[in-house]
């Protein structure tokens, strides 16, 4: 069975090559994907002597990427701009992803990074590496990075495992299509010196006891929408906890006979609305959530939309029942 991941363009090989520095950056709202891709792909420049600056809108809000949180700025700096480094964008399926980070940059030269499965394209031709059918930008960055000759080093592969387990789920959203690819991959980072179940415990230990509360309390108040096929469950404003929604998707997913899952959070003035479908569901909730102007992946993707909840929620089964 031939690779998932194509070979990656020679525009976008010389242009990091010959890059004096890069400025990258991932989405905001960032998940461990996000932050794990930004500081694999730093390690990389920094071993090839480049200088780099992380940027990220934040907020850092998850268990699992706070600690990273004074690694990245909020802009670029004006003396580094002057030198035109490169912009390496992460993780992002459209232009707005990066927030305001972004706004200071885009005349800069770039590429992009990516495995979302919808989205518009924002790099010049040949210069973006995109791999849909990827677990995780960390596993096409580590393409990148053999395509570059450099050396997996053990803090590298740290970054790539934690991209790859925080978006697979630890290993459970991998197809049969990608597992043998990304399992090669995640075996290689373990040889650099990479223990799963301490990455494991490291993401899972030391939440709030109130935030596991909150979570409990998003999962009483889910109900069943369109005719029981799925469930709809709403995040109040002042829930905080990132990791939250983890919890409450993986919880509600395992309903019987569900197709899928919407939870609707208030963010006062807006309504971020998250889509998961089961596996088995066959439905892409990514094209439901572009049609929000939004997107994401098959079976996990993402809007926001300006409007109460009682709006988002009329909206949102408009809107699903087109599709089931
Ligand atoms: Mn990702």
């Amino acid at each position: 069975m031939a690779s998932i991941f194509p070979q990656c363009d020679s525009r976008l090989l010389d242009a990091i090559r010959s890059a004096s520095g890069a400025i990258i950056v991932a989405h905001k709202n960032p998940d461990g994907d996000a932050i794990a891709s930004s500081l694999a792909m730093a390690a990389i420049l920094e071993r090839m002597g480049k200088r780099t600056e992380l940027l990220n809108d934040g907020p850092f809000l998850r268990g699992d990427i706070r600690r990273f949180e004074d690694r990245f700025r909020k802009e670029a700096t004006g003396e580094f701009i002057s030198t035109s480094p490169l912009v390496i964008v992460l993780d992002c399926s459209t232009p707005d992803r990066p927030g305001d980070a972004f706004s200071k940059i885009s005349n800069l030269d770039r590429i992009v990074i990516d495995h979302h499965s919808s989205g518009v394209p924002f790099a010049a031709e040949g210069m973006s590496y995109i791999v849909p059918e990827s677990p995780s930008t960390t596993l096409c960055i580590n393409e990148v990075r053999k395509a570059l000759g450099v050396d997996l080093t053990e803090e590298i592969a740290y970054f790539l495992y934690l991209g790859f387990a925080t978006d697979s789920g630890f290993y459970h959203f991998l197809g049969q299509r990608s597992a043998p690819d990304a399992l090669e991959a995640a075996a290689s980072f373990c040889r650099a010196g990479v223990s799963p179940y301490d990455v494991y415990d490291e993401l899972h230990d030391g939440r709030k006891l109130s935030d596991i509360k909150d979570m409990a309390s998003v999962i009483c108040g889910a109900e069943p929408i369109l005719g029981g096929k799925f469930l709809m469950a709403y995040q109040s404003a002042s829930m905080k906890d990132g990791k939250l929604s983890d919890g409450v998707y993986a919880s509600l997913l395992e309903a019987e006979g569900i197709l899928g899952v919407v939870l609707l959070k208030d963010k006062e003035g807006t309504v971020e609305i998250g889509f998961r479908s089961k596996h088995k569901s066959g439905m892409d909730v990514g094209k439901a959530a572009a049609v929000l102007g939004g997107g994401g992946h098959m079976h996990a993707a993402g809007a926001t939309i300006t409007g109460t909840m009682d709006e988002a929620r009329n909206t949102v089964i408009e809107l699903l029942r087109d599709f089931i």
